[in-house]
């Protein structure tokens, strides 16, 4: 039986108190040695607490604490922690439950022949109007952009859930650093802008994006902003 040795997660989180024992549960007992990193950006709640008792029994589950660094965001703590990852494939996820546990063995097992790979919503759930129109303008937008400039592109490319060979994220984290949008929320739409043609992409689907059930949305005008910066920078 394959055990994950392979794979780490990357989960970053904020005020997550309600969902991370919960996905760190589902996702070790899932997934045999499989690794966990919590990239937390200084949390107010139970959730350093939740994690550092969980680690202190399960050893391939850290607690990054990014609580007193300058910079805060999505983006920040998934490219800082890109050096802490010592296995050979990375794979980023909410803490919130929204992205599906059972695709990370899929996922994992893309990564053998791809260098990015895309967890795919076929549908989304639960979102006011407003929302969706944004969500859908700002993929139209990327999509047309991406083509023109002859990039990759994928029918989520707004996905918060996603592969990538660690190799290549640490060298996007080393020698690009300055051109992802720090506090931004759409890390891997600023991957797929930096990624040759060469490279590899492929996605794997899933059905259907709930919206959270438990704890706050982060989600604020600002990133709208910062997702824009990433489509057309
Ligand atoms: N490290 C870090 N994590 C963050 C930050 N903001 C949000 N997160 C985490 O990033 C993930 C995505 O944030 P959400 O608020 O769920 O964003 P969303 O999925 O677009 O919004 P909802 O559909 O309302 O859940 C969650 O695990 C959050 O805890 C941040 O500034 N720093
Ligand atoms: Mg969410």
């Amino acid at each position: 039986m394959k055990d994950y040795s392979d794979t780490t997660i990357v989960i970053p989180t904020m005020n997550e108190e309600g969902n991370i024992g919960v996905i760190i549960g589902r996702l070790a007992s899932a997934y045999p040695k499989i690794r966990i990193i919590v990239a937390d950006d200084g949390s107010r709640d139970r959730t350093k607490d939740i994690v550092e008792r969980i680690s202190r029994k399960n050893r391939n589950v850290r607690f990054y604490d990014r609580g007193k660094m300058q910079v805060h965001g999505l983006t920040i703590s998934v490219v800082d922690s890109a050096r802490l990852v010592k296995t050979r494939k990375t794979i980023v996820m909410d803490a919130d439950l929204q992205h599906p546990v059972d695709k990370v063995g899929p996922i994992s097992k893309a990564l053998d022949s791809s260098d990015l790979v895309v967890g795919t919503r076929t549908a989304v759930k639960d979102w006011g109007m407003r929302r969706r129109i944004i969500s859908k303008g700002i993929m139209v937008l990327s999509l047309v952009v991406f083509r023109i400039r002859g990039k990759h592109t994928t029918k989520d490319m707004m996905s918060g859930f996603f592969g990538i060979r660690t190799e290549l994220l640490k060298e996007l984290a080393a020698k690009r650093r300055s051109e992802f949008v720090d506090e931004g929320y759409k890390v891997m739409l600023d991957i797929l802008r930096m990624l040759d043609r060469e490279k590899t992409v492929s996605e794997v689907y899933y059905s259907t994006f709930h919206g959270r059930e438990k704890g706050e949305s982060k989600l604020r005008a600002k990133h709208i902003i910062a997702t824009l910066i990433s489509t057309l920078k």
